[in-house]
């Protein structure tokens, strides 16, 4: 449906003043004193209506509704979304607990296979896969690159210090005729940290105490096999007898040590890459454009599709997921006072030029990385928001003086900057616009973010954390010390129980199932822009997002584990979920 705007027209003296509310106009433009009044009464509402409040110290800044019912009606999901919302997770936990039943009077758990008595088959075919590979080093490197947390993974040019591994531990990981050394300085050496999990409090679920480790693994980028973990190590600081698992060890004990690096990688993915640093980054921007922009403002206009329910979902997420007696709380090893330290820790060091993703991946030092289709995807993603975002300014900004001089951006970004991402003085984003390039990027950033970033996080979680081994949300026993004492059933006494699990199926299908009224990426429903210039620059922006789609299906076209998360008919305009 296509909403037109109405024609005003009025007269001020003997002047006759036609203005179709669908053209975008900057303060500057807009010289009559009647419209700027205007254009102030609607802010001076809108800040009533849409506040700032700290839900919590050391994260963003978010909208003051404690509850979804708080938020004004235009904030709201609408009825078929709500609906659907509430019924998908119903569904999901209701069929969960019949398994969940089964069990119970059924067989014991005491096996690997018996997850596959809860697992929901024919759902997806990317967790069936996962079923079947998961134990193998090959998938465990591919989950690095193009799983549901690409973004962990960065170069290795020394060892750290915490971590001492040998050549010798790792030579039967090598291809012929090199080592360690040598690798190391070709740039084939990769790293993922978890420093940042270090010392998190546990949660204790049920009377039980829940486990949390901070592993370090090194990955080799090998010429046949591709990337795969060659040593794993469970703790930051280790002692003499901190083991070091490897590949050659007892496949129990390199099974386990590979599953609690996964397990650590739930907590971060999902709360660090997923929750902060997409919803909550993107409701920072959407709360500043609803306080300082007016509805004819074009920035208004641009972003106003990609904050579709955005406040909404975050609102849901605040009472329902980490709050004191969420799903967290409920359910995974970071519940309690955990998840928002783990935030907390995150939110520090968090700049804005991560969220930019050539730096991220430049940063990160793996740009040569081979298959890494979700780097290679996001690129051509943000670069075609960042020609369709500096299309549009250009429409409306001629000069950076024009940036500057627009009074109400120059509100917009101070509200981010200094209300929103408050206390952040590392994050490296400015409280002044001084040019077009800066607006062009702050506002491929939020865009970017609100779709791309968040899809690439978000549409995966189910197929790859359904199989509970793969990326299990709670550890209930602590880390094992001796790879020789390494036994089935102390795996199956460490990974989630059966009501754990299926909690961890229900709450990742919900949330990373196709949304049945999804608004893909450049779809604009409610013509927000009439311009003809401004229609024309969004059918280009289309057109290239096709020309990406071709591209995408064209790759993985026969593939048997085909990348599709940044399909771009697969990416939401907005966080809806
Ligand atoms: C909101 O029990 C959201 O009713 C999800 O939150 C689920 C609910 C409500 C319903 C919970 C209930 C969405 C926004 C968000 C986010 C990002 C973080 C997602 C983390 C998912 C963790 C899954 C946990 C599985 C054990």
């Amino acid at each position: 449906k296509v909403l037109t705007f109405p024609c005003y027209r009025w007269f001020i003296g003997d002047v006759k003043v036609e203005i179709r509310a669908g053209t975008a106009k900057t303060v500057m433009e807009d010289s009559l004193p009647q419209l700027l009044a205007h254009r102030k009464n609607e802010l001076q509402e809108r800040q009533k209506t849409y506040r700032w409040v700290t839900w919590a110290p050391g994260i963003p800044r978010c909208i003051d509704a404690p509850t979804e019912a708080d938020l004004p009606q235009d904030a709201r999901f609408d009825n078929e979304k709500r609906s659907d919302f509430e019924h998908s997770l119903h569904y999901a936990l209701l069929e969960l607990s019949l398994k969940k039943l089964t069990i119970r009077f059924g067989k014991s758990w005491d096996d690997l296979e018996d997850f596959k008595r809860i697992f929901w088959k024919l759902r997806s075919p990317i967790a069936e896969y996962c079923m079947k590979h998961w134990k193998e080093d090959w998938f465990f490197g591919y989950q690095c690159l193009n799983g549901s947390n690409p973004r962990m993974i960065q170069r290795c040019k020394k060892l750290p210090e915490n971590f001492p591994v040998t050549a010798d531990m790792v030579q039967s990981s090598m291809a012929d005729r090199t080592n360690l050394d040598k690798e190391l300085k070709a740039g084939n050496i990769y790293l993922l940290d978890y420093a940042i999990m270090d010392g998190i409090p546990s949660n204790t679920i049920k009377g039980k105490p829940q486990y949390i480790a901070a592993p370090l693994c090194l990955l080799y980028q090998h010429p046949d096999e591709g990337l795969i973990p060659i040593a794993i190590q469970l703790d930051q600081t280790p002692d003499r007898d901190t083991p070091i698992f490897l590949p050659k060890d007892p496949p129990l004990a390199w099974l386990l040590a590979k599953m609690w690096v996964r397990h650590s990688e739930f907590q971060v993915f999902q709360l660090l890459s997923h929750l902060l640093r997409t919803h909550l980054v993107v409701e920072v921007v959407c709360v500043a454009t609803l306080r300082q922009l007016p509805a004819v403002h074009p920035i208004y206009k641009l972003l106003a599709p990609h904050q579709r329910y955005t406040l909404e979902i975050n609102c849901r997420g605040r009472t329902q997921l980490i709050s004191e007696n969420g799903i967290f709380k409920r359910v995974v090893s970071t519940g309690g006072d955990g998840l928002l330290i783990l935030a907390q820790r995150e939110y520090k060091v968090l700049t804005y030029r991560s969220l930019q993703p050539h730096y991220d991946f430049s940063d990160r030092g793996v740009s040569q990385l081979p298959n890494y289709f979700y780097r290679e995807h996001s690129l051509m993603l943000w670069e075609a928001i960042h020609s369709y975002v500096s299309g549009i300014v250009s429409l409306y900004y001629q000069s950076d003086r024009d940036v500057q001089e627009d009074l109400e951006l120059q509100a917009w970004i101070r509200d981010i900057a200094e209300e929103g991402f408050a206390e952040l003085p590392d994050f490296g984003l400015s409280s002044k616009l001084s040019s077009k390039e800066e607006l062009c990027t702050l506002l491929a950033v939020a865009i970017f973010t609100s779709t791309a970033q968040h899809a690439a996080t978000n549409n995966g979680q189910f197929d790859w954390c359904a199989w509970v081994p793969n990326t299990p949300c709670t550890m209930r026993q602590p880390p094992p010390t001796d790879k020789d004492a390494v036994t089935m059933n102390m795996i199956m006494a460490t990974l989630p129980d059966v009501s754990q699990s299926c909690v961890q199926m229900a709450i990742t299908w919900h949330l990373g199932r196709a949304q049945p009224d999804a608004i893909p990426l450049g779809q604009y429903t409610q013509q927000h822009f009439t311009e003809d210039h401004a229609l024309e620059l969004i059918e280009r922006f289309r057109a290239e997002l096709k020309a990406i789609e071709k591209q995408i299906l064209a790759q993985n076209e026969g593939v048997e584990l085909p990348y599709l998360f940044l399909l771009p008919s697969r990416v939401e305009n907005s966080i809806t979920i």
